[in-house]
C-alpha cells in the first residue's frame, strides 16, 4: 500500500536535551493536531533514536540518517543496521546527497547498506537526486536511472516492495531553492514509470516516493497535491516544531 510520510532529517543538529525538548513539542502538536493517516517520522541523530523512540509512543516514528553495511565487526565509529534496529527505530535513510558527497558513498554501497537494512527489519527511506549541473546539462534522468539500477533495483520485487523512495534534487538541498510542484510530478512520475518497467504496475502503485529539497508549510501541500508525490523528506523546517507539523498537516 502507498503510504503517506512526511519525514523530517535533522541532520547533525540537536544535542541531547535540544533533541528531547523539539521532539516533545512535535510528538505534543502531532498527537493533538494530525488528522489524517500519515506518517510522521523523525531521523534524528544516533545519540537520540533511543530516547525518542520511547518518547514518540508511536505517534511520531524515529529513524535514523545512515547505517553500516556490516552486521559487525572492527568498524570504530560506525553503527550497524541491527545496532539502529535494536534501539526501537523503524525507518533509515540510505543515500542522501550529503553522505554521497562528503563521504563518498556509491550506489554499489548504497545498495548494499539497503540490503543489510531490510534484513534487520528497517525501512531504507532510499535518496535519489541530481546535481545542478546534471539538471543543467540535460542528463538528470539517466542519473536518476542509474542511481535506481545500481542501488535498489538489484533487489528481488519482495525486497523492493519494502523501500520508500525520496528524490532530492541536489541543488534544491539547504538552498532555499524548491523544484516546482510540475518539476517534482514530472520526476516522480519518471520514476514510477520505471519502478513499473522493473517490477510491474502493482508494486509501481504501492511505491511510497517522498518528495526532499527545501520543502516547507509555504510549499508542501502544493507539492503533495501532485498524483506521484506522496510525502516529503523534509531537512530545516524539520529543526521547528511548528513548521515541521504544519507540513505533516499539509496533507489534512
Ligand atoms: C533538505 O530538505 O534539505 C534535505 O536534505 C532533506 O533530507
Amino acid at each position: 500500500m502507498r503510504k503517506k510520510i512526511v519525514a523530517g532529517n535533522w541532520k547533525m543538529n540537536m544535542d541531547f536535551s535540544e533533541g528531547i525538548s523539539l521532539f516533545s513539542e512535535i510528538v505534543n502538536m502531532v498527537r493533538d493536531e494530525k488528522k489524517g493517516d500519515q506518517i510522521a517520522v523523525i531521523c534524528a541523530p544516533y545519540i537520540h533514536i533511543n530516547s525518542l523512540t520511547q518518547l514518540g509512543a508511536g505517534v511520531v516514528k524515529i529513524g535514523a540518517q545512515n547505517c553500516h553495511q556490516n552486521e559487525s565487526g572492527a568498524f570504530t565509529g560506525e553503527i550497524s543496521a541491527k545496532m539502529v534496529k535494536s534501539t526501537g527505530c523503524e525507518y533509515v535513510i540510505i543515500g542522501h546527497s550529503e553522505r554521497r558527497q562528503y563521504f563518498a558513498e556509491t550506489d554499489e554501497l548504497l545498495a548494499a547498506k539497503t540490503v543489510i537494512a531490510l534484513q534487520n527489519n528497517l525501512t531504507p527511506l532510499f535518496c535519489i537526486g541530481e546535481t545542478l549541473d546534471e539538471r543543467n546539462n540535460g542528463s538528470y534522468y539517466q542519473v536518476l536511472e542509474k542511481q535506481l539500477e545500481n542501488g535498489v533495483f538489484t533487489l528481488n520485487a519482495e525486497d523492493f516492495a519494502k523501500v520508500v523512495l525520496a528524490y532530492e534534487p541536489v541543488w534544491a538541498i539547504g538552498t532555499g531553492l524548491t523544484a516546482s510542484p510540475e518539476q517534482a510530478q514530472d520526476i516522480h512520475a519518471f520514476i514510477r514509470a520505471k519502478v513499473e518497467a522493473k517490477y510491474g504496475v502493482n508494486i509501481a502503485d504501492d511505491t511510497t516516493i517522498l518528495y526532499g529539497g527545501s520543502c516547507n508549510p509555504k510549499n508542501a501541500a502544493e507539492l503533495f497535491a501532485q498524483n506521484d508525490i506522496d510525502g516529503g523528506l523534509i531537512g530545516g523546517a524539520s529543526l521547528k516544531s511548528r513548521d515541521f507539523v504544519d507540513i505533516v498537516k499539509a496533507f489534512n
